[in-house]
């Protein structure tokens, strides 16, 4: 059976161990699926994403930090930011979101999270290319649940229908 899942929806709902937030550098929240996390996950993560940025100073582009998932059905949130899209040095956009996601995997494994949940991460507010988004993300998550048989299952939770259709396209080429 298959580890990665596409679901089309929104990721708030979801009752997994980890869902991942695309975040912003500052940890503040913002609009998009960020916005929809903390307004549902209430004001216990916003603490504790306060508590990191104290201690840390943020979040930088690639990075991830973990939160409790206040009152989501998810045990965590992972915080994670991904590239503002522009039109210079693509090449280093696609390593900052690969980044994004190969961080994000690696804290939920140190917190023994065996099922994750990620958005499309940049592909809203930030303005990343969907197609590109979407190669990059599929690559990372393959390359990574190869070598590590402990994350059971990661679903792609697309809020859009290109996101929906690009997902399922590449996916079922690759099976
Ligand atoms: N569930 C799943 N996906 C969603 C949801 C949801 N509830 N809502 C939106 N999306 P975006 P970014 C999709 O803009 O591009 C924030 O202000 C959306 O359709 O949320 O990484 C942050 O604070 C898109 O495909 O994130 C940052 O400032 C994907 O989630 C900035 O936006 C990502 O879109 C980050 O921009």
């Amino acid at each position: 059976m298959t580890r990665i899942e596409v679901l089309r929806g929104d990721i708030t709902t979801l009752a997994v161990d980890a869902i991942v937030n695309a975040a912003n550098t500052s940890l503040l929240g913002g609009g998009g699926v960020d916005g929809a996390i903390h307004r549902k996950g209430g004001p216990k993560i916003l603490e504790e994403c306060k508590a990191i940025r104290n201690r840390q100073g943020g979040c930088a582009t690639g990075e991830a930090v973990i939160t409790s998932g206040g009152n989501l059905n998810a045990k965590f949130v992972i915080h994670t930011v991904g590239p503002v899209w522009s039109g210079v040095d693509h090449g280093k956009l696609d390593v900052l979101l690969a980044n994004a996601y190969r961080n994000s995997l690696a804290l939920a494994l140190q917190h023994n999270v065996t099922t994750i949940a990620f958005p499309n991460i940049s592909t809203g507010i930030y303005g990343f290319p969907k197609p590109r988004a979407a190669e990059i993300a599929i690559r990372e998550v393959q390359n990574f649940l190869t070598k590590q048989p402990t994350i059971a299952k990661v679903f792609f939770v697309c809020f859009d229908e290109e996101n929906f259709d690009l997902y399922e396209t590449l996916l079922t080429s690759r099976r």
